[in-house]
C-alpha cells in the first residue's frame, strides 16, 4: 500500500448497513430472509413498466435520453403535489429515493455536533445517512403508538436541529402514530419551534380504516415531507421526492445539483406515462390485500411456533413487523443461529441510535410466500430454543 490514499475523516462514520450485510447472507438458497424490506416481487408492473417504456421512447425518446432539470420533470412534480393536499408543485424536489432525500437533508441541516431527534427505535438507514454530517442524538421512547408524546416534549425542550420520524407504518416498529399523538407532536414542534422531516414509504401500505392526515397536510410550513414510488410501483426505478418549506428546497435543490445533476429522467418519462394512465392506484387495493395476508401468515405462524417466547403487536400496515424475544437474549447472537437453521432477520439494537435493547428483532414479511414464513417461524422458534438451552 503506497499511503496515496488518504480517507476523509469523515468515512470513519460511514459504516455498512447492517441491512444490506444482512441481505449478503440470505443470498445463500437454504436460507429463508425475513431481513430486508424488498417489495414483493411478483407484484412488480413488469408489463407495463415493458410498454411504458416502449411507449414513452417512441414518443419522449429524446426528452427521456437527454440531462433535465434538478429539481424533476414537471408532470411528476405536479403529480407529487396533486396527491399530497397543501402541496405545492413548486416545492417538490424529485430524488433518486428517498435515501437520497435523506441524505441531502443531512448535508444541508446538520452541522457537527447538531442535535437531531429520531425514534427509538427508528429507520437505520436515515441513521446512516446522517451520520457522516455528525449529528448527537436525542433519542424519543416509543410504544405501539409510535413516539410517546411527554418523551418527545423533553426532547422538543432542547431545540434539536430537526425531528426525523414516520408516523405511517414506521420502520422498524410497524406502528402507525394516531391523530391526536400527530396533533400534540405538532404543538409540541410548533412552541419550541423545530422543523419535522416525515418519511413516508409505507403510507400506501394500510390494511384497514382510513388514511389518518400526514404531518405535512396538518403543518405544511412546518414539515419536510419525503415519499417514494419505491414500495407502491418498484424500487429499482428509484423514483422519490422531497416537499419541503421554500427556503430549505432551495438548498436542497442546490445540494442535489452537486450530488447527481438529477434523477434519471429515463425512469421520470416512464412513470409520469405509468402514473398518467393510473397504474398506481389500479394496484392499491391488491398491493394492501396481499401484504395483509402476509403479516397474518407471519404473525398467525410466530404466535403458533412461539407462543410465549416472542412478544409483538400486529402491525396495521407495512412491511415489518418488530418483536421482542425475552430478556437476555442477544439477537445479534441469534441471528447467527438463526442462519444455521435456514432463516434470517435483522437484529434491533442497530436501529437505535444511542444503544438499547439487544433482544429485539425486525422481521419482514413482504417477500417470502405463506408457506415460507411458517417454515421461516418455524426455524426461528427451533433456533431460539437452542440458543437458549446453550445460554
Ligand atoms: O425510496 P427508497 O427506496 O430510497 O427508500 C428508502 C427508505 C426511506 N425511508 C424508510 C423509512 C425506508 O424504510 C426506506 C427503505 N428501507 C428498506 C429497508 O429494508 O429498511 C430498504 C432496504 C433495501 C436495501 O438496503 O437494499
Amino acid at each position: 500500500m503506497s499511503g496515496a490514499v488518504r480517507l476523509a475523516r469523515r468515512t470513519e462514520r460511514m459504516r455498512p448497513s447492517e441491512i444490506r450485510e444482512i441481505l449478503k447472507l440470505t443470498q445463500r438458497s437454504d436460507v429463508l430472509s425475513l431481513a430486508g424490506g424488498l417489495p414483493a416481487s411478483d407484484l412488480f408492473p413488469v408489463e407495463e413498466v415493458a410498454e411504458a417504456t416502449a411507449r414513452a421512447l417512441a414518443k419522449n425518446g429524446v426528452r427521456a435520453l437527454q440531462y433535465g432539470p434538478t429539481d424533476g420533470l414537471p408532470e411528476l412534480r405536479a403529480w407529487v403535489a396533486a396527491s399530497l393536499p397543501g402541496a405545492d408543485a413548486g416545492r417538490v424536489l424529485v430524488t433518486s429515493g428517498s435515501q437520497q432525500g435523506l441524505d441531502l437533508l443531512g448535508k444541508t441541516l446538520i452541522d457537527p455536533g447538531a442535535d437531531v431527534a429520531v425514534a427509538a427505535p427508528s429507520y437505520m438507514g436515515a441513521l446512516r445517512a446522517f451520520d457522516p454530517y455528525e449529528p448527537a442524538y436525542l433519542t424519543v421512547d416509543s410504544d405501539a403508538e409510535g413516539m410517546i408524546p411527554e418523551a418527545l416534549e423533553e426532547v422538543l425542550a432542547r431545540r434539536p436541529t430537526f425531528l426525523y420520524v414516520i408516523p405511517d407504518f414506521d420502520n422498524p416498529g410497524g406502528t402507525r402514530m394516531p391523530l391526536p399523538r400527530r396533533q400534540a407532536l405538532l404543538e409540541a414542534a410548533e412552541r419550541h419551534d423545530v422543523l419535522v422531516v416525515e418519511d413516508a414509504p409505507y403510507r400506501e401500505l394500510r390494511f384497514e380504516g382510513d388514511a389518518l392526515p400526514t404531518l405535512f397536510e396538518l403543518a405544511p410550513e412546518r414539515v419536510v415531507h419525503l415519499g417514494t414510488l419505491s414500495k407502491t410501483l418498484a424500487p429499482g426505478l428509484r423514483l422519490a421526492w422531497v416537499i419541503a418549506p421554500p427556503e430549505l428546497a432551495t438548498v436542497l435543490e442546490r445540494a442535489k445539483q452537486a450530488a447527481d445533476l438529477h434523477t434519471s429522467t429515463f425512469t421520470q418519462v416512464v412513470a409520469i406515462d405509468l402514473l398518467g394512465r393510473g397504474t398506481l392506484e389500479a394496484r392499491l387495493p391488491r398491493l394492501r390485500a396481499h401484504y395483509r395476508a402476509q403479516r397474518d401468515a407471519l404473525a398467525d405462524a410466530l404466535e403458533r411456533e412461539l407462543p410465549d417466547a416472542l412478544r409483538f403487536v400486529r402491525p396495521p400496515g407495512g412491511m415489518f413487523l418488530w418483536a421482542s424475544a425475552p430478556d437476555g437474549v442477544d439477537a445479534s447472537a441469534l441471528l447467527r443461529s438463526a442462519v444455521e437453521h435456514g432463516v434470517a432477520f435483522v437484529p434491533g439494537a442497530p436501529f437505535y441510535a444511542n444503544g438499547g435493547p439487544t433482544n429485539t428483532l425486525r422481521l419482514s414479511y413482504s417477500l417470502p410466500r405463506p408457506d415460507e414464513l411458517a417454515a421461516g417461524a418455524r426455524r426461528l422458534a427451533a433456533a431460539l430454543q437452542e440458543h437458549r438451552q446453550a445460554a
